[in-house]
């Protein structure tokens, strides 16, 4: 599906200089997810059936060429969060639903990037307010299931998380052999090996629970103790299933069940396995279930709210309020502008929550998770498995970056995790 990519040139003084100006261009794409949560800032889209079949994006891109452009030309914004202010009272809405998400995200993206570069810095230290820099542990998600895949798993991400190790660098490694490892049990098994939107391998298993036996096998035959070197995260995505105040198992039994059964779920997959987080555990309209899942798990296993938070500072205060999750997803076009994500963030280190940076189903090129994962400390993010370019185009950067960074930036490491 196309999406928005959006380019700011920001006129700078030149140095030495009193008339002379340099442009300085900075570019950036949106992503777009497919299981999103229903209070995200509007995607806009044309709708017309004609066109990608109601998936172009011309609306959103006029409205970055012709009404923002025209507002913004000649303007001096000192900050980022200047400028996304303005975008933001421009679109007047509350959920970015005139302008749209896609089209005022680009624009914030670009100019943090353009910023970036006027002030000749990497966009990870423009985006740093800390003065401290810390690689992440990359969660790869090695199965996919649910809206990500055309197979019979339900929950939709199984991740494995290489924390064991001292870099960035041999995590990354760490995870490929198991991806690779993974990729020749499924072979011998007889299973597909085709992937899935996020590059995870989306074959058709016995059950839900297979794919987690099968992940603990590889990270075996890939030379790795599963729980020591390697552990697991799971997005089972649970909006998808809920359906009249039940969790259905769409893709495989069909089988229907409450909040506390799905719990007990989670509670023996827990003790019985290396898992230390799990996201979206219960669905976001289920905000009972959420607050027994919190209650029960909270002190063992990171829990993440993605649908449930949609990266909404509002959101995320009920929350905190109402004692759901330790930790939030953090999407910047769920919310819309990169002010706004750093608003999220914020508020929930403040409040001792962590944040678990991620990809979309959709993505692109653009590699600021990369950047702002570094930036915030954020200690982990999701960004897909070990192929499909446009995942491995962050490991890429995020490989760049501890190259960059050198001695002065230490690896996570298994401390990135509550309760760790
Ligand atoms: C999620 C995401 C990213 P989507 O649920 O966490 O993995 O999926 O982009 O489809 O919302
Ligand atoms: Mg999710």
């Amino acid at each position: 599906n196309p999406t928005v990519e959006a380019e700011v040139t920001i006129e700078a003084p030149l140095k030495g200089s009193k008339k002379m100006v340099r442009n300085i261009k900075g570019r950036s794409i949106v992503p777009s997810g497919a299981s999103t949560g229903e209070r995200e800032a509007v995607e806009l889209r044309d709708n017309d059936p004609k066109r990608y079949g109601g998936k172009g994006v011309t609306m959103a891109v006029n409205n970055v060429n012709k009404i923002i452009a025209k507002q913004f030309t000649g303007k001096i914004f000192a900050t980022q969060q200047a400028m996304d202010n303005a975008l933001i009272t421009l679109d007047g809405t509350p959920n970015k639903a005139k302008l749209g998400a896609n089209a005022i995200l680009a624009v914030s993206m670009a100019y943090a990037r353009a910023m970036a570069t006027t002030l000749e810095m990497p966009l990870y230290r423009f985006l740093n307010t800390s003065g401290k820099f810390t690689m992440p542990v990359p969660c790869m998600n090695v199965i996919n299931g649910g809206k990500h895949a055309d197979n019979n798993v339900d929950f939709q991400e199984f991740m494995i998380a290489p924390h064991n190790a001292t870099s960035f660098k041999e995590s990354i490694r760490m995870g490929e052999e198991t991806f690779h490892a993974l990729k020749s049990i499924l072979n011998k098994k007889g299973y597909s090996t085709g992937v899935g939107d996020e590059g995870g391998f989306a074959p058709n298993l016995k059950s839900n629970e297979e794919a987690v036996e099968i992940i603990l096998e590889a990270i075996q035959k890939a030379g790795y103790t599963p729980g020591k070197d390697i552990s697991i995260c799971i997005d089972p995505a649970t909006s998808e299933m809920w359906e009249d105040g039940q969790y259905v198992f769409f893709k495989s039994t069909k089988q229907k069940m409450s909040s506390e059964g799905l719990l007990k779920i989670w509670e023996s997959w827990i003790n019985q396995y290396p898992i230390i987080l799990l996201e979206d555990g219960m669905a976001e309209n289920d905000w009972e279930g959420w607050k027994l899942l919190t209650a029960q798990l909270k002190n063992k296993v990171e829990l993440t709210g993605d649908d449930i938070f949609c990266t909404n500072p509002s959101i995320l205060q009920r929350g905190i309020d109402a004692g759901i999750a330790n930790s939030v997803l953090i999407k910047l076009n769920q919310i819309g502008t990169v002010t706004e994500t750093i608003e999220t963030i914020d508020m929930a280190y403040k409040n001792k929550y962590n944040c678990f940076i991620s990809h979309r189903s959709g993505e692109t090129e653009d590699t600021t998770i990369a950047d702002l994962t570094v930036a915030i400390n954020a200690g982990h993010l999701k960004t897909g498995s070990g192929c499909r370019g446009e995942r491995i185009a962050k490991f890429n950067q995020l490989l760049r970056i501890e190259d960059e960074l050198g001695k002065a930036v230490k690896f996570a490491g298994i401390k990135a995790f509550k309760n760790k």
